[in-house]
């Protein structure tokens, strides 16, 4: 008996100093501890945006999810700023829109910054039946799946700070882009306003960033990430650095090593007007018209087309990214 209660610390001993010294001897290189990314809870938000209703600026279901963000960034510790301010549409609708800002560390000059738009579509205009077109969408990819990827990434830089300061930002009215029936103002944009008004009119005067990251339309199943072009032109540093984190972490098959499509997406707003390299991370199909997913702007972005394993690989390889950054 008292040779197993010498044996047993000894092996154990061994073992651990094996795996210390295994890779570098002499200088033990800092082992950073990346938390781990719950796809559960990434599914939770995203069923809770979407169950408030469709986030149509001036509607109720809005209001409620705007309430409900910025409760859940200040129970995750951030500073929140709520930026209120009117829009107008391409063919001239007021919207009240809120931009929500959520600040980790904030005095920490050393920042990266996050987004993606949490408002949704009023129309369907891409569903293959036309008595949908003016229905509004439940956007449950586009929009809430990003913005549950940001939520839990939050609640886990509240449960351990990394190094840098982390900035999250939900923008408004990014959907209301001028819908494919309406003839008369085809070339009128309409898209982004949220973020272009932030980008001009930023929540801290002379506002920066090292970087920023945007997701959009980050949980459909099968979802591929392609080299967005205004991303690798303005930050191929970030998009090498981002693939890289992938590969590392086994999602080399979601984040493909070729190039995609040029999207005009709150990202080239952003740019537009603040200093910030920013890349877009957006799912691109080859096979469809309009390279977005197959459910994109129809009735069908909703829950049934959300997939965990997409909200895990998008939220684990930001996570590496983060607590990586010094
Ligand atoms: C364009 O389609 C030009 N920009 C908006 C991209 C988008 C729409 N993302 C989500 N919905
Ligand atoms: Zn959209």
């Amino acid at each position: 008996m008292t040779r197993y209660f010498l044996f047993i610390p000894l092996i154990i001993i061994s073992l651990t100093t094996c795996r210390q010294t295994g890779k570098s001897p002499g200088k033990a290189e800092a082992r950073i501890d990346v938390p781990v990314f719950s796809a559960d809870s990434a599914y939770t938000y995203t069923s809770e945006q979407v169950a408030f209703g469709p986030r149509v600026p001036n509607t109720q279901s809005h209001r409620d999810c705007g309430y409900f963000l910025v409760s859940k960034m200040k129970s995750f510790g951030a500073t929140v700023y709520e930026q209120n301010v009117n829009l107008k549409t391409y063919d001239g609708i007021e919207l009240k829109a809120k931009n929500i800002i959520g600040s980790f560390q904030p005095e920490n000059k050393n920042r990266i910054l996050l987004f993606a738009h949490w408002d949704t579509r009023p129309f369907s205009d891409q569903d293959p039946n036309p008595e949908n077109y003016k229905k509004p969408i439940d956007g449950a990819n586009d929009g809430a799946g990003a913005c549950a990827v940001l939520l839990e990434i939050a609640r886990q830089i509240g449960l351990k700070q990394p190094s840098i300061g982390v900035d999250i930002i939900f923008f408004d009215a990014e959907d209301w882009g001028v819908p494919s029936f309406d003839k008369e103002y085809q070339g009128f944009g309409g898209y982004c306003l949220g973020s272009d008004f932030w980008a001009q009119n930023p929540h801290e005067k002379n506002y920066t960033a090292r970087y920023g990251i945007l997701l959009d339309m980050v949980s459909a199943p099968g979802a591929r990430f392609y080299k967005e072009y205004y991303s690798k032109q303005a930050a191929p540093g970030i998009i090498g650095k981002v693939w890289e984190a992938a590969q590392i972490n086994g999602f080399g098959q979601f984040f493909i090593d070729d190039n995609g499509g040029s999207v005009e997406d709150d990202h080239v707003h952003v740019m537009k007007y603040r200093t910030i390299p920013c890349i877009n991370i957006i799912h691109y199909d080859p096979e469809t018209e309009h390279n977005f997913g197959s459910y994109w702007h129809t009735q069908k972005d909703n829950m049934e087309n959300i997939s965990k394993e997409t909200l895990q690989a998008v939220g684990q390889t930001l996570l590496y990214v983060i607590y990586h950054e010094k």
